[in-house]
């Protein structure tokens, strides 16, 4: 990981997804804007589903946005298309192969993250070297049907276990409404998906979760 990017990453608390589920193609852009406006320190594009062609025309428009507001911008599942375009990273979940074949596969420095559901999983993806990690999804949540949630028990332990070397970030279900419960628990760090992207002004969303996640 380059320095400014170990960097980002420490400091960052709240993890943003341009989520194409919620957001149209045209919209990418001033969604991706009023995240930015709105202080994630982290963007990712996530599009499942889509076509690989239109998902590297969208990051394309994204990186040089991220970059002029010293975000990184993270590619969810398709390393190919995160090298192509440029992305400081990509993001794989359990099932989406080794993290040291996208190390080898990315310019030095990049990072990769990995989704985890569970302590093992956690543990497991720092073994590996993930940059950082998703913990959840700890409330069930529209995003990612059939999942149940997998509450807030465990939030501490991997915090205790992973956090300290690697970031963790949890996920799945948080709204500006249970945040408080959620860093009670143990959370430092969060992704917020739908309950930013359905906001009716979504950068106020997010200043309003920034507010409770301090520096
Ligand atoms: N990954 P929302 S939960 C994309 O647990 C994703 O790995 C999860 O969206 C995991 O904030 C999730 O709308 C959905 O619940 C997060």
């Amino acid at each position: 990981m380059t320095p400014a990017l170990q960097l980002s990453l420490k400091s960052a608390r709240l993890y943003g997804i341009v989520d194409l589920g919620y957001v149209s193609l045209e919209d990418c852009v001033g969604v991706t804007l009023s995240l930015l406006e709105g202080g994630v320190d982290i963007l990712q594009l996530r599009a499942k589903g889509h076509e690989s062609r239109r998902i590297a025309q969208i990051a394309q428009e994204l990186v040089p946005l991220c970059r002029v507001g010293n975000v990184p911008f993270i590619v969810n599942d398709f390393v190919e298309i995160a090298r192509e375009v440029g992305a400081d990273g990509v993001h794989l979940g359990q099932e989406d192969g080794k993290l040291s074949d996208a190390f080898a596969a990315l310019p030095a420095g990049s990072l990769v993250g990995r989704s985890t559901h569970t302590p093992a999983q956690a543990r497991a993806a720092k073994e590996e070297g993930a940059s950082y990690i998703g913990f959840g999804p700890l409330f069930p949540t529209p995003t990612k049907e059939g999942r149940p949630g997998i509450g807030l028990g465990h939030v501490e332990e991997v915090e205790g276990v992973v956090g300290a070397e690697t970031p963790v970030f949890c996920i799945g279900g948080i709204k500006l409404e249970n945040l408080e419960q959620v860093l009670v628990s143990g959370a430092s760090r969060v992704v917020i998906v739908s309950g930013l992207l359905q906001a009716p002004d979504i950068r106020e969303a997010c200043r309003e979760v920034r507010q409770h996640l301090g520096r």
